[in-house]
């Protein structure tokens, strides 16, 4: 940590009139960092008990705790208005109430004037979580302090007060972008971008300018070549450029190649490692290793050392996790996919592996206003049953030709879906929960999603 760049920012920050918006994850952990350092703030959320009055006041002293609507008043007032990411300041009743010389941001702005710290940030539709985490793995395995923070859930303020790190590695969320100011990051990336968010952000292009700006005075931009809306627009041309990509590249690019009868993963010309040598399979899964090593060499790291620990990098929970019975069926908890193109990443990962097997595929939920007919081929194509659940499951299962008609369902629960897909598998079968949809229609989040999958599954196993 840089404690004079510290001081002064928290100097100025003391003389400020500050209220945090949301006191969930990220409005708890800006709470906790100013009272460290004395920092008088106000809350407010619109929410009736996001925390109890009393936990607040044992916490935070005599700090304000307005619940239960937006104070226009409290937020006319602020000097620095610190927005969670799931609030839209979009919304009329904050946007009016802000005014002109209020400096909004989040907590990942107050981070980077904070901390000097290089920075590798990750964004995309997808991959992000398993990137960044890759990320931490390889990094530490290499003998760096390695800090992780952002999306992921480790809010960056948290981090800031703890031993110095040579390296912070931030999952960026588009809400999180939209209140990002001055990170100059070492290694930025956009993964991909597929229909996301659109609830909020209202059209791709605008999600997707979002997205852009990572690369804003990063000095390493890393793009996909598979999706050209990764690619650093006029705006953020300037940085140096490195792509990875599912085909042959080019000298000094990352990409994709055979290789003695086997698909490699390639720098140039030169074979890195069979895929067949790594954990996580799937096309996706490829290019996610590919980014990690192009965002790693272009933060000084040693490419041999990334590879050998990469091969010992396990997969996260919930996304395309296997999960063990004995019934020959193959259950796999993909949760985490909740739109569009994670669930074709998933489709289209592991339909080579099924052999002639059938593919069941469980999907639905809470759409975020995306186009889902991206989806159309593979649902008619390589899923044998369709069974769809929640808000929007119907609107997925409307894809599928009349005459999948009988082996499309809609059904009001996981369990059910669950029992239902146990009727129609057979040994050797695939059953994929990959909703295509946010859970909160029907679930707390992803994580409860993928629980009660698991143990709808599991249930049968131990013979209940
Ligand atoms: N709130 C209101 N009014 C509203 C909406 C929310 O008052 O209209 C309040 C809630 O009552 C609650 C607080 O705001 O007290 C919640 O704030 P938040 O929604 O920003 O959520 P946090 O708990 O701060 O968690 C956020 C991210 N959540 C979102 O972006 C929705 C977490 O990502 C992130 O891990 C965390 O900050 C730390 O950085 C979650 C997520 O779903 C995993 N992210 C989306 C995704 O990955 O698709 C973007
Ligand atoms: P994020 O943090 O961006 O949501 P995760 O790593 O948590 O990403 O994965 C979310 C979903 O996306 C999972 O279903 C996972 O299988 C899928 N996925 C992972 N990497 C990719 C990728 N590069 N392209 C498309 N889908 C992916």
């Amino acid at each position: 940590m840089n404690k004079q760049l510290h001081q002064s920012v928290t100097t100025q920050l003391a003389n400020k009139r500050i209220v945090i918006l949301g006191i969930g994850i990220t409005g708890l952990s800006c709470a906790r960092f100013l009272h460290r350092h004395n920092i008088t703030f106000a809350v407010n959320d619109s929410r009736p008990m996001p925390i109890s009055p009393g936990d607040f006041k044992h916490q935070f002293a005599s700090n304000t705790l307005v619940l239960g609507a937006w104070d226009q008043a409290l937020i006319a007032q602020a000097e620095v208005l610190i927005v969670s990411p799931g609030i839209d300041i979009s919304t009329h009743e904050i946007s009016s109430a802000i005014t002109k010389d209020c400096d909004v941001i989040g907590d990942i702005e107050l981070f980077c004037r904070l901390s000097d710290t290089p920075i590798i940030a990750v964004t995309g539709s997808n991959g992000k979580s398993t990137v960044v985490s890759m990320l931490n793995y390889v990094g530490n395995a290499l003998g760096y302090q390695v800090q992780l923070g952002g999306n992921i859930g480790l809010p960056v303020l948290d981090q800031i007060d703890k031993a110095a790190a040579d390296f912070i590695v931030l999952e960026l969320s588009s809400f999180q972008l939209e209140t990002i100011k001055s990170m100059k990051a070492l290694a930025a990336t956009v993964l991909n971008l597929s229909d996301d968010h659109l609830d909020r952000h209202k059209t791709l292009e605008n999600y997707g300018a979002i997205k852009q700006s990572i690369y804003h005075n990063c000095v390493h931009a890393i793009y996909n070549r598979d999706d050209s809306a990764t690619t650093p627009n006029s705006n953020y041309m300037n940085n140096q450029g490195l792509s990875f990509g599912s085909d042959q590249p080019k000298a000094g690019d990352f990409g994709l190649a055979e290789s003695a009868n086997e698909k490699h993963l390639m720098l140039g010309q030169q074979a890195l490692c069979s895929l067949a040598e790594l954990p996580l399979q799937g096309i996706h899964n490829a290019l996610n290793y590919l980014s990690v090593l192009a965002l790693g060499t272009s933060a000084g790291w040693d490419l041999k050392a990334m590879i050998a620990s990469l091969m010992t990098f396990q997969g996260l929970a919930h996304r395309c996790e296997v999960i063990e019975t004995s019934d020959g069926i193959k259950w796999i908890n993909d949760s985490k996919a909740t739109n569009v193109g994670a669930t074709l990443a998933a489709i289209e990962g592991l339909s080579p592996t099924l052999q002639g097997n059938k593919l069941i595929l469980i999907a639905g939920g809470d759409g975020k206003g995306a186009d889902f007919s991206p989806l159309t081929q593979a649902l008619t194509e390589q899923v044998e049953h369709l069974i769809t659940l929640g808000k929007d499951g119907q609107a997925i299962g409307s894809l599928r030709l009349t005459s999948q008609a009988e082996n499309t369902s809609h059904v009001d629960s996981l369990a059910a879906a669950v029992a239902l897909a146990r009727t129609k598998a057979k040994p050797g079968d695939m059953v994929l929960l990959s909703p295509a949809c946010a859970s909160l229609d029907m679930f707390a989040n992803y994580v409860e999603r993928g629980v009660v999958f698991i143990k709808s599954v599991l249930l049968h196993k131990d013979g209940h």
